[in-house]
């Protein structure tokens, strides 16, 4: 599913408010708000887990204050993001806006197998988080990182085409795959892997680790291999963004 180019005050993608919300395999692509771009999440029964999400070239800009290009958390609501990537979000507003990736303001904010590169903001471009925020983050690649953790890193993760073949982002051919030598290659959790909630390859097993990515690929390559960080795995040889796998020949 994707949510591309709505606009609304807060969130201008998706707004949870007192609500419970698990998005899965989602794109958030070039919404706009004044309080998340593309998500936003708030109070103590607010609930958002974002799983294999791409959230690219999301804006916030209105008003004096704008808080969370890609994802704006407050009032003590809850953020669970796992094998998700923030890219090319932004929060400028030239006066006051927080968070070009991910705003968290009195709330609490789990972060795993995530990436968040290339976000732009007036005041922390990557993940901003205050006010008796609860923020945890492991196994992730987030520019300007500086506050430790477990698995963290702040190396180029070398996404293939953010803004795509068009320039632009925001839009459907926005590229955030891996490429060769990403320092997100192989450097994820295993065990940080939800599970397949929704079952997603219908295959009857709800329980079993979300076996794909966004791209409806494998996220387990087989034996001695590690999940990558961000919604994709990395292959040597990608197909079209989204399209699930046609069938096999000679699949009934
Ligand atoms: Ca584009
Ligand atoms: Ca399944
Ligand atoms: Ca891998």
């Amino acid at each position: 599913m994707a949510f591309v180019g709505n606009e609304a005050p807060s969130g201008g993608g998706l707004s949870v408010q007192s609500s419970q919300v698990a998005a899965v395999n989602c794109r958030f692509l070039g919404n706009q708000g004044q309080f998340g771009g593309g998500a936003f999440v708030q109070s103590s029964t607010g609930t958002a887990s974002l799983t294999n999400c791409v959230f690219s070239g999301n804006t916030v800009s209105d008003g004096s204050t704008a808080l969370g290009g890609g994802l704006c958390v407050v009032d003590d609501g809850t953020a669970t993001v796992t094998n998700s990537t923030f890219s090319g979000n932004t929060a400028q507003s030239g006066k006051d806006a927080w968070g070009g990736g991910i705003y968290i303001e009195s709330s609490t904010a789990n972060i795993t197998n995530a990436i968040v590169w290339g976000n732009v903001a007036d005041v922390e471009p990557g993940i901003y988080a205050g006010y008796s925020s609860t923020l945890t983050v492991t196994y992730s690649c987030v520019q300007y990182w500086a506050s430790g953790g477990t698995g963290n890193t702040a190396s180029d993760p070398l996404l293939a085409d953010p803004e795509g073949v068009d320039n632009a982002l925001g839009t459907a051919d926005d590229d955030v795959r891996l490429t060769s030598g990403s320092s997100a290659i192989d450097t994820a959790s295993d065990a940080a892997v939800p599970d397949d909630d929704f079952d997603l390859d219908r295959n009857g097993d709800t329980s079993e680790p979300l076996p794909w990515d966004l791209g409806r690929e494998d996220r387990f390559l087989g034996t001695g291999t590690t999940v990558d960080m961000g919604a994709y795995e990395y292959l040597n040889t990608g197909d079209d963004l989204g399209d699930p796998e046609p069938p096999a020949a000679g699949a009934p």
